[in-house]
């Protein structure tokens, strides 16, 4: 197994272009778009939990603190005809692959104008139109859902990389072991991304397994990995560039993980005495939002007043998010069933 990679930070001043792709315009791969989307991730989650506590709204919600850099890759480093496959803690996916700040709001008000008209919640959105294929609270779901999104891909001939993410608990499930398989035996463009934050909900990782290198349980079906240092956002910003070109080139699945650390609670309302104090401080150390600021100007690549500039304008798009979808109409009674069985055509179930 090689060990984590890392990276040197480009010192040359960045800037920002537009490419359009597939029709539709997606923001151009630099440190300061990544730096941006990993702030409106982590600004939109400290919206949540403020009108959480506030009692504006209630919803089970999983944080993605600590987590934001693999997000925001991946939102970089995607087009928007692919697609994600995501968990319950899929906030920064759902919003690094471009689904809209009020829509997601609203999905967890219970509003129609969420991505699945209010009806998902949390856990369970889906925005086909922007790629998000689904995410779903079952552990290890979602990677049998990608695998077959993967085989549609080459079936259909298309130009399409799929990427699941998950968390290290997952790769105990059966369903992990059988997805994988069978991407490397088909040869399947699917990136599947670990999220090893070393916590089962309330079980740590050395509690759970003899072998804590998830990636090793790749390698036994013979599939391309990268290992690299989650709190290293440049580093994983070349990983998931990395992943996605070999799964889009090659045609060939890449397991991709991402060391971390739970920077907050498994859920929102629950405590975790059970995480050594000591391991908790060091891991906040390396909270990487505040860390990539801070090389971003002292690389020169930013300014303060530019960096500042950047988190007015997300602090504003999260406040008119959560207004929006506190005022936005609930769905009606009429709608709680439609769209949730699908049509059999007449056959007998
Ligand atoms: C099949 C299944 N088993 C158990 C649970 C209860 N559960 C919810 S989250 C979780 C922890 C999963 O840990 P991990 O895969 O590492 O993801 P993380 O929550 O750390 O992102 C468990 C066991 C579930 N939702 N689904």
């Amino acid at each position: 197994m090689a060990p984590l990679s890392t990276n040197e930070f480009g010192r040359s001043r960045v800037s920002e272009r537009s490419v359009v792709d597939g029709g539709r315009e997606r923001t151009e791969a630099t440190p300061k778009a990544l730096y941006t989307l990993m702030m409106r991730i982590s600004a939109l989650e400290d919206g949540i939990l403020k009108a959480l506590s506030a009692g504006t709204f209630r919803a089970p919600f999983y944080p993605v603190r600590g987590l934001e850099p693999a997000c925001a890759a991946v939102g970089l480093a995607l087009k928007p005809t692919d697609y994600i496959v995501s968990t319950y803690r899929c906030l920064g996916d759902v919003l690094a692959k471009g689904v809209p700040m009020r829509e997601i709001m609203a999905e967890l008000f219970g509003r129609a104008a969420g991505t699945s008209k209010g009806k998902g919640g949390s856990m369970h959105m889906a925005a086909p139109d922007y790629g998000l294929m689904a995410t779903t609270g079952v552990v290890g779901a979602g990677m049998p859902i990608a695998a077959g999104l993967g085989l549609a891909a080459l079936w259909d001939g298309a130009d399409r990389v799929v990427v699941t993410t998950f968390g290290d608990g997952a790769s105990s499930t059966g369903a992990f072991h059988e997805s994988l398989n069978l991407a490397s035996l088909w040869s399947l463009p699917v990136v599947f991304l670990c999220q090893n934050n070393q916590w089962g909900e309330h079980t740590s990782i050395d509690d759970y397994t003899r072998q804590p290198v998830i990636a090793t349980r790749a390698e036994a079906v013979t599939m391309k990995t990268i290992r690299v240092d989650g709190f290293d956002s440049m580093a994983v910003f070349s990983a998931v560039r990395e992943a996605v070109d070999h799964a889009r080139m090659q045609r060939a699945p890449v397991f991709l993980e991402s060391v971390t650390f739970r920077l907050r609670p498994h859920a929102y309302g629950t405590d975790e005495p059970y995480i050594p104090k000591s391991k908790r401080e060091a891991a906040i150390e390396k909270d990487p939002v505040p860390n990539m600021r801070r090389l971003l100007i002292n690389s020169g690549a930013l300014t303060v007043d530019e960096v500042s500039s950047i988190d007015e304008a997300i602090l504003v798009e999260v406040d008119d998010a959560i207004r929006f979808a506190e005022s936005a109409p609930p769905t009606p009674i009429g709608e709680m069933m439609t769209d949730v069985y699908a049509s059999t055509g007449g056959m007998p179930l």
